[in-house]
């Protein structure tokens, strides 16, 4: 009968060992910044806008966003080469400490999957927002005909919106 507690105990602790030796330092405080809006769907995806701010001392990042609104949610990056512009697929986005991290279209962004019949002008629907080491972030999105870019993607410093560094980076 005693041994159950014994082996927690000694779990607990070979846990907390781990925690402290190879951990990542510092702890991420995420919020996000802007009203989260998403374009109205053309050809089967929509782009959607949204800032989040690691206000915290220690690196997070994004690994994915899910919602019931579309079959799936991807992090994808927009590179110019040549005067193209090609979309490119990622498994994460960082989001460092102290940083702003911009999800809009022509850098790094979120594109929904197949939206469903509640992503149409004026229809809001829920996205929820997975983290590397923070809690999962629920926020409403507003579908609109045109994202509002004025705070969210076209800063000065952004003029040519081509890279991760370009997006991140304040
Ligand atoms: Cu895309």
């Amino acid at each position: 009968m005693l041994r159950l507690p014994v082996r927690f105990a000694a779990l607990a602790t070979f846990l907390l060992i781990g925690l402290a030796g190879c951990g990542p330092s510092g702890d991420p405080d995420l919020h996000v910044t802007s009203d989260p809006q998403a374009a109205v769907p053309v050809s089967g995806s929509s782009q959607v806008v949204v800032t989040i701010v690691n206000d915290g001392d220690g690196d997070d990042a994004l690994v994915g966003a899910s919602t019931d609104a579309a079959l799936g949610v991807e992090i994808h990056l927009t590179e110019v080469e040549d005067g193209r512009a090609t979309m490119r697929q990622l498994d994460t986005a960082d989001l460092p400490a102290g940083e702003r991290t911009r999800f809009r279209p022509g850098g790094l962004h979120l594109m929904l999957v197949v939206p469903d019949e509640t992503v149409v002008e004026g229809g809001t629907f829920e996205l929820t927002l997975h983290f590397d080491r923070s809690d999962d972030l629920t926020v409403p999105v507003e579908v609109v005909p045109l994202l509002d870019l004025a705070d969210d993607a076209f800063d000065a410093d952004l003029e040519e919106p081509a890279s991760a560094e370009d997006v991140t980076g304040d």
